[in-house]
């Protein structure tokens, strides 16, 4: 039976939510599911018990859009977009188990989980979004959107297909129904970007301007401080072409953060192996993996920036390191 149908075949308010600190699709697929319970004439009840994320915070609140919390006590019937277990709302998870209430899934993950069985209803298809389901249905059925919920819809397709990295051919089917629905495109992408915080802005400009540059053995190696944020500085200095980035930062504490490009893992170079042998050696707590991995120590010795003479022996150690390697293969 199509969700459409089966919505009409229903009485009383419907719940429309999503899973724990709810992401834009997930919003999106239940703004959407939403609408489509009020095209069939029944009441619907939008709520979010485990919370939004910060960015579908700004999102609802850019689009002049509000949200809640609290679900209705006395709801029966369920539409659970974008989660299909149940350990993924353990706010409802009461209602879940209850013989008596009615549940609806519409869900892009695989495998399926442990509400699509108990489920009267499950959609559940291979598509990059949530919000393409939710989308392609309304479509289908010929229910129309405000400009709004269309922007909304598009805003939560970009963020699960990562700004249409991963799409289906529905996928483009349901962005074009909603722009000629009235969605705002450019204002959906500009939904996502997050403004960055000042301390990391500024941790970011003070590393640039603190930062040494090595080459070594033919590798780009940067090596910079800042108080906070080492890992926004050694990520921005490998975009910026470094192949290995080296931060020392903390004040309280002495961390170092390392970043390995894509470049330099493939010649073998380990961030996690790198962060692990600085760590030994300086009694420090040290890993990560091979992009991308971090030293931390309390050492009263190391309190506030970490001194000249440990960041020297780092940097010894990575020159070391990455030229033992380098002839060592060939
Ligand atoms: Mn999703």
């Amino acid at each position: 039976m199509k969700l459409r149908e089966f919505l009409s075949t229903l009485r009383g308010a419907v719940v429309v939510t999503s899973h724990v600190n709810t992401d834009p699709d997930g919003l999106a697929c239940a703004y959407l599911m939403a609408r489509l319970v009020e095209e069939v004439g029944l009441e619907a009840h939008l709520c979010f018990p485990g919370g939004i994320s910060s960015v579908s915070k700004t999102i609802l609140g850019r689009l002049g859009m509000s949200w809640q919390r609290e679900c209705p006590e006395d709801t029966r019937t369920f539409i659970l977009c974008d989660f299909s277990n149940p350990s993924q709302l353990r706010e409802l998870a009461e209602k879940f188990s209850d013989p008596s209430v009615t549940l609806v899934v519409v869900d892009h993950h695989f495998p399926e989980g442990k509400l699509v069985p108990l489920a009267k209803l499950a959609v559940v298809e291979r598509e990059p979004a949530s919000a393409v389901i939710a989308a392609r249905i309304l479509m289908d059925e010929g229910v129309n959107v405000c400009a709004t919920l269309a922007t909304l819809g598009i805003a939560g397709i970009l963020y699960d297909t990562k700004k249409l990295l991963f799409a289906s051919s529905n996928t483009f089917r349901v962005l074009s129904w909603l722009l000629d629905s009235g969605g705002d495109y450019r204002l959906a992408h500009s939904l996502l970007v997050e403004e960055e915080p000042r301390s990391e802005k500024l941790a970011k400009l003070k590393g640039l301007l603190r930062a040494s540059v090595f080459e070594v053995c033919g590798y780009i190696v940067a090596f910079t401080e800042v108080s906070a944020n080492e890992a926004n500085v050694a990520r921005l200095l490998v975009s910026a072409g470094a192949d290995l980035a080296v931060v020392v930062g903390g004040k309280k504490e002495s961390r170092l953060s390392i970043r390995v490009s894509d470049e330099l893992q493939k010649a073998g170079i380990d961030a996690g192996e790198i962060a692990q042998s600085v760590a030994s050696a300086l009694g420090a707590e040290g890993g990560g993996h091979a992009g991308a991995a971090g030293v931390k120590t309390t050492d009263r010795k190391a309190h506030g920036r970490m001194s000249r003479a440990i960041v020297n022996e780092v940097i010894e150690r990575l020159f070391r390191y990455l030229c033992t390697q380098r002839s060592g293969a060939r």
